[in-house]
């Protein structure tokens, strides 16, 4: 006999039909306690969706280290033959829990090692760069991403009302419009932690990296008709993909490179090494390999091992460091802040969320769904003579760096060759082949005559003029011939 239907209490139920009535026919008794509780749990099966990286899939893998990066960081995870469990997220940006996977935008690129020092978390997309630098305008733009609140539509206007009222979203959104912009799957696509952060070695010394994960199946990108198509027929495209290939044993994988910069070069280099909306030429700092991160594992519960999963910048190990990116800094408190709202003040002891090879020794207590817990003879307070849990500032290897000045609002001070434009006309001349370049056209006159405003149209012809003379001069007439038509 298979097992019988119980309350969440664990009392045997005596129907999965019929609710209690007076007579087969009359009217529902409140006292069914148990009707009332099943329409009570389903009424709360939602938690609020991330309100942005709504959409997305992930699985569990292994990440194996094959490199030697010792001389840069003393963290465990990245220690030469080290290996640990991971859980990767992948995701869209703007659209919603049901919207279809290939609709334009960047992709959410999320990976959590549990690490014998503490989960180690690096949430990055699939492109190197960010819209914006500072976090302050972080609502803003995602609000001209999503909805308007009147017609409930996404739309142009705000759209390029926001980025061409803001120069420093060029190199992204050049990204964007190009053919990273659909990729064919998760599994084909590249990842970066995109910030610069801050490695700390044994000795001490200090070192600026950034994280680059390289497909093993290629970056391979779909085109926009093509991408229209699956929208249509499978908005779940990018979530079967990776579900299919891993319950079949085709495990994706991905070699993790960084780029090192040694400390003081940031003082004098020529981009500001913390603008998010910058790259490292590959010639200045090479990449180096560190090792494998295959994914292997399907979850066995979507809701409960991805979708309450949360990932943060906040989550950094021993020997690895935020930087001072105004991004980086206001991430690390958004992530914590919007899981406690999400998910709930103790999301850390859900089990996908929970370190999985380091113990937990604080002195957090209560709070609502709390089960871990210390025993009745730990104190309760730090410091303590009762030989409670003791901070340590040599187990925690946090980075450092200087910082005077007065408290201010401004931008960060300008690098030699910092500007807006220059990195996304290198990416739109020299990146591109003239097949993308075409596509990139393409998308661009779809967009620019999709504006209705003269005002935000030319501001749309001058950004692009910006980014290089010669698009922007084609972009005048080819969305004018689609105006015209
Ligand atoms: Fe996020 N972002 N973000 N973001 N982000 C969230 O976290 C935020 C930024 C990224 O798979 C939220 O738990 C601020 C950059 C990914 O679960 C939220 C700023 C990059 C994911 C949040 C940024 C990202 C998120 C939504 C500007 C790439 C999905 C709910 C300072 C380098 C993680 C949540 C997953 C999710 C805030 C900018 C990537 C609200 C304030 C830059 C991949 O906390």
């Amino acid at each position: 006999m298979s097992e019988f239907t119980t309350t969440q209490t664990g009392t045997p139920v005596a129907s999965d039909e019929h609710s209690l009535t007076a007579g087969a026919n009359g009217a529902t008794a409140l006292h069914d306690r148990y009707l009332v509780e099943k329409l009570a749990q389903f009424a709360r099966e939602r938690t609020p969706e991330r309100v942005v990286h709504a959409k997305g899939g992930g699985a569990f893998g292994t990440f194996e280290v094959t490199g030697d990066v010792s001389a840069y960081t003393r963290a465990a995870v990245f220690q030469p033959g080290a290996s640990s469990e991971t859980l990767q997220r992948f995701s869209s940006v703007a659209g919603e829990q049901g919207s279809p996977d290939t609709w334009r935008d960047v992709r959410g690129f999320s990976v959590k090692f549990y690490t014998t020092e503490g989960n180690y978390d690096i949430v990055g997309n699939n492109t190197p760069v960010f819209f914006i630098r500072d976090g302050i305008k972080f609502p803003d733009f995602i609000h001209s991403q999503k909805r308007l609140p009147g017609s409930g539509l996404r739309d142009a206007d705000m759209q390029w009302d926001f980025w061409s009222l803001s120069p420093e979203s060029a190199h992204q959104v050049t990204y964007l419009m190009g053919d990273r912009g659909l990729p064919r799957s998760w599994r084909e696509m590249p990842g970066f932690g995109s910030h610069t952060y801050q490695w700390i070695n044994a000795a001490g010394e200090r070192f600026w990296v950034k994280y680059h994960f390289t497909s093993n199946q290629g970056n391979i990108e779909i085109d926009a008709a093509e991408a229209e198509i699956i929208a249509g027929a499978d908005a779940d495209h990018y979530r079967r993909d990776l579900y299919e290939a891993i319950a079949a044993g085709n495990f994706p994988s991905w070699d993790l490179h960084v780029q090192i910069m040694p400390y003081d070069d940031a003082k004098s280099y020529r981009f500001n090494p913390f603008d998010l909306t910058k790259v490292w030429p590959h010639a200045d700092y090479p990449l180096i390999k560190v090792g494998t991160h295959t994914l292997n594992r399907n979850p066995q519960n979507f809701f409960a091992e991805i979708e309450q999963a949360a990932f943060s910048p906040a989550n950094t190990v021993p020997g690895i460091d935020i930087s001072p990116d105004k991004m980086l800094m206001a991430r690390v408190f958004s992530y914590p802040d919007a899981q406690r709202y999400r998910v709930g003040t103790n999301y850390n002891q859900i089990p996908v969320n929970a370190p999985h090879a380091a113990p937990v020794h604080n002195y957090s207590q209560d709070g609502a769904q709390r089960h871990g817990f210390n025993s009745p003879s730990t104190p309760v307070y730090a410091p303590n003579s009762f030989g409670g849990p003791a901070a340590s500032v040599e187990a925690a290897g946090m980075g450092t760096w200087e910082s005077d000045g007065e408290l201010v609002r401004a931008a960060a001070t300008l690098h030699s060759e910092d500007s807006d434009f220059g990195q996304a006309g290198t990416l739109y001349r020299e990146v591109f082949d003239d097949a993308a370049k075409a596509r990139f056209v393409d998308t661009l006159t779809g967009q620019g005559s999709s504006i209705t405003i003269d005002e935000i149209r030319e501001r749309f012809f001058q950004y692009w003029t910006n980014v290089d003379a010669e698009l922007g001069a084609t972009l005048r007439v080819t969305v004018a011939a689609v105006l015209a038509a």
